[in-house]
């Protein structure tokens, strides 16, 4: 009977040492900075560009996020999305201003890491890392989790509640995931 906890203690614990960064509720520290939940959609047809989002959250003073860089892709860049004559179109940002103590969101529709020349499609289930480079946190490795095609992302409106660290707005979401606030 010990012996059998003993497997059990040793399989849990390696369990947990085999949990990508940044995939648990934990989140992955730097500096002030705590990022929740990297993750990225499937590639759809023969699209070779992607986009990944992640949560930030400041509990110091504002600072910025400089630049991405990820072996899965050539480059990634800083996007945001802006409506222009009613129509989205996505814009190049030099750097994302990170606010103070208060949490910044990638997410569809808005800020992303747009990834140019995918070195392979990126498929439903896999992950693949990603360094941040923040002007004060300096750079940061996380794991990103590729979701399907569509998604909204692993606190979207289409994943149910228990997924994410943010369930207490699941009530105020509208359906689309695009009008998501969290305020904290
Ligand atoms: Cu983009």
């Amino acid at each position: 009977m010990k012996k059998n906890l003993a497997a059990i203690f040793v399989a849990l614990v390696s369990a947990m040492a085999g949990l990508p960064p940044g995939a648990g509720a934990e989140g992955v520290k730097a500096g002030d900075l705590v990022l929740y939940q990297a993750w990225a959609r499937a590639s759809a047809g023969r699209s070779t560009t992607g986009a990944v989002y992640i949560s930030i959250h400041n509990h110091g003073s504002a600072q910025r996020l400089l630049s991405a860089e990820t072996p899965a892709a050539d480059q990634a860049k800083l996007h945001t999305h802006l409506m222009k004559d009613g129509v989205l179109r996505m814009r190049h940002l030099e750097n994302i201003e990170v606010q103070e103590k208060a949490m910044t969101e990638l997410k569809p529709g808005g800020f992303h890491l747009m990834l140019m020349r995918l070195k392979a499609p990126l498929r439903e289930g896999e992950t693949f890392p990603l360094t941040l480079v923040f002007d004060k946190a300096g750079p940061a490795a996380v794991t990103v989790k590729v979701m399907k095609v569509g998604s909204m992302g692993p606190k979207g409106p289409h994943h149910g509640t228990g997924s994410g660290i943010h369930n207490h707005d699941e009530k105020h979401e509208h359906g689309t995931g695009l009008h998501h606030k969290h305020r904290k």
